[in-house]
């Protein structure tokens, strides 16, 4: 009896093909248990060798550095940054990418969201910022941050993820890019401040009122028409990010949040709201952020990110060292709620394992999956499949594309594939 159990330990249940084995290996903190599965075939993760004693390093013999007002990551962790790219002719416009493949949890730095601007970042004086709420209310009624902050705030840990985020996997061939590039429009942040339907409530909301136009301070002009009913359901005016004053590229001094929405409508740097019966058709709801179908028609006001999910390690840039036991991680997130479940294949999608969630599992907000997975040191072809509590699965690549074509850039959201070789290269493919 005692023998058997041993010996299961010793050899973690597989829980589909091609090495992927139970995800309660991490829960139960049986990973330490199956001793050297746990470790690469040809070494060790920690050296056993005794080392003794510790060398004093040179930076235990003076003193350290003296206090900054405002704390900057290690010298050494300088890779962990964003990539960027500006249109030609321009600075500021253009996005900026999350290193998802350098992170872990759940939530994004500030200095890491990611960002798209249609006209740079406005260096706006909050002293002088007003925000308007105008339009079809009972009293149109005018803003100074002061004044907002007097209100009761709410936090929420809401995704936000460009429209635009994924858009080359539209492309008949797999773009040669890792997870940054490729779906580093993507950041989850806690965002705290007003409850629009506070503030429409003060304002009195006429009965005719069905939409409303929220428009942004920069230079871009931008703005959206968005149903009331989101409005009153859970649209913040946020004021904070992730504990502090919401960053300038994020829409300081206040940004709107609509959690699940494509990032578009999240309109920055937030100066009117304007009530009305039906959308307004502005520019950034009709030349852009509609999906063009193979009819040439277009869907409009497509808002709500549907479920999706991306492995973040391993991934290209991110050679496999050794064969031997391998967590995959990745992040999760549905635009209509939580994440029910998340698989993960190592075999292209021939059979698929359960991965564990890590709590705290939030609705509109991303979700950390782990799958322990044993590489044998052969090809593997590594994918993730979300699914929400609405009972929505994240679809396949090609089914997605059979649907709706490929003439749009926007809301891609199939499953994305990692094709690790012979040797541990990782590369984006399609399978
Ligand atoms: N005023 C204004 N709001 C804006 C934008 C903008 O350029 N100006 N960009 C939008 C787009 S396209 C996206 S994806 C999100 C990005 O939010 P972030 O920069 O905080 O990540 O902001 C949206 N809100
Ligand atoms: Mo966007």
């Amino acid at each position: 009896m005692r023998k058997n159990r041993r010996t299961k330990a010793n050899e973690p249940e597989p829980a589909a093909g091609n090495g992927l084995l139970d995800r309660r290996l991490f829960l139960t903190g049986g990973a330490a248990a199956i001793g050297s599965a746990a470790l690469p075939d040809d070494g060790r993760a920690a050296e056993a060798l005794p080392v003794e004693p510790l060398p004093v390093e040179s930076w235990m013999k003076t003193p350290g550095s003296p206090f900054v007002p405002y704390g900057q990551p290690s010298r050494y962790a300088g890779k962990v940054a964003r990539i960027f790219a500006s249109a030609p002719g321009t600075t500021g416009t253009g996005t900026s990418r999350t290193p998802h493949h350098l992170l872990d949890g759940m939530m994004t730095p500030n200095g890491l969201h990611f960002e798209r601007h249609h006209s740079g970042i406005p260096d706006i004086d909050p002293g002088a910022h007003r925000l308007l709420i105008h339009g079809l209310v009972r009293r149109p009624l005018v803003y100074t941050l002061d004044a907002l902050m007097r209100y009761p705030m709410e936090s929420r840990v809401a995704f936000i993820e460009c429209a635009g985020n994924s858009a080359q996997l539209y492309q008949k061939e797999p773009a040669q890019l890792g997870v940054q590039p490729l779906h580093g429009l993507l950041s989850c942040a806690e965002w705290t401040g007003v409850r629009l339907a506070t503030l429409l409530e003060d304002a009195g909301i006429d009965p005719r009122a069905q939409w409303l136009l929220a428009e942004g301070a920069d230079a871009s002009g931008m703005s959206r028409s968005v149903p009331l009913a989101k409005a009153m359901d859970d649209a913040l005016v946020a004021i904070y990010q992730n504990g502090e004053p919401v960053r300038p590229s994020n829409g300081y001094p206040m940004r709107l949040l609509l959690p699940g929405y494509e990032g578009n409508a999240n309109v920055k740097w937030l100066r009117r709201i304007k009530l009305t019966e039906g959308p307004v058709m502005t520019k950034d709801e009709t030349s852009k952020y509609t999906i063009l179908q193979n009819d040439g028609k277009s869907l409009q006001f497509c808002f709500t990110q549907e479920a999706k999910s991306v492995i973040t390690r391993p991934s290209p840039g991110l050679t496999m060292a050794a064969p031997g036991l391998y967590e995959i991680t990745g992040l999760a997130w549905s635009g209509h709620g939580k994440i029910a479940k998340v698989e993960v294949s190592a075999d292209g999608g021939a059979s698929w394992a359960l991965a564990a969630l890590q709590e705290p599992v939030l609705p509109m907000a991303v979700t950390r999956f782990r799958s322990p997975w044993r590489w044998d040191g052969g090809p593997a072809t590594l994918q993730s499949r979300a699914t929400d509590d609405t009972g929505y699965v994240q679809p396949s690549r090609s089914k997605l594309i059979a649907e709706r074509g490929a003439r749009t850039i926007y809301h891609f959201n199939g499953i994305a594939s990692w094709g690790v070789a012979q040797g541990g290269e990782v590369k984006h493919v399609y399978a």
